[in-house]
């Protein structure tokens, strides 16, 4: 089974179903942003699902009181996503009550130059509550393989490692996934390719090539 996960961070429904259909013999799932949300509406979850067959991760970092991330979330699992990302910084009970509605991936660390300032200062904490809630998985930044490392060593064995970062941000699929990531997310190196499948092939070759 593969352990590329694409992002698809475009508006159009038209060309994310036209990408997700070309690039899907490669893909473990596909991963949903704000940006086709607002583009293309909720209902993008349950066509490309309906076309790809693959699991869909909405990655709409929720971030807000119980109450409010759970009437989110509640829309978001019935439209069909399998998995939805919500923040850990928040506390236990936002994030308890996505968890409650089904598989959550919580955000211990992100992976741009700015992480550095708020959340990777709490990481250890955001790891010490994933252990006690036990999540399908984490986020982990894969622009730095020392910290996915690191937070694979803290990290009960039975969660998941998910590194956005390779391809656009730096990150190497190799690499990352030598440091102990289970699944890697790749966006703009294939959508923004002039061959989206070919790129999504040569990723998925890296990837094997450790597996
Ligand atoms: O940089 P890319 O184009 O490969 O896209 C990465 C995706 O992963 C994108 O949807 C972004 O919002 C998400 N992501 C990160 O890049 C970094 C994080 O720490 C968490 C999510």
């Amino acid at each position: 089974m593969s352990r590329l996960i694409l992002a698809l961070d475009v508006y159009e429904r038209e060309r994310a179903l036209e990408i997700a259909e070309c690039t899907a013999d490669y893909l473990w799932a596909i991963k949903v942003n704000w940006p086709l949300i607002i583009g293309s509406g909720l209902k993008i979850i349950t066509e490309l699902k309906q076309v790809t067959g693959l699991p869909i991760i909405a990655d709409l970092k929720l971030a807000d009181i119980p109450n409010t991330n759970r009437l989110i979330a509640k829309k978001v699992f019935e439209a069909g996503a399998d998995y939805v990302i919500a923040h850990g910084f928040v506390g236990r009970d936002s994030v308890k009550a996505v968890m409650e509605l089904g598989k959550t991936i919580i955000v211990v660390e992100m992976s741009h130059p700015g992480a550095k300032e708020f959340i990777q200062p709490v990481t250890d904490k955001l790891i010490e509550m994933a252990n006690e809630l036990g999540p399908f998985g984490v986020i982990a930044p894969a622009t730095r393989p020392e910290r996915v490392s690191y937070i694979r060593s803290k990290l009960k064995p039975g969660i998941k490692v998910i590194t956005p970062g390779v391809g656009a941000q730096g990150g190497t699929a190799s690499e990352v996934l030598k440091a102990g990531a289970d699944y890697i997310i790749v966006g703009r190196a294939i959508y923004q390719s002039e061959n989206p499948r070919e790129s999504a092939r040569r990723i998925f070759e890296e990837v094997e090539a450790w597996s």
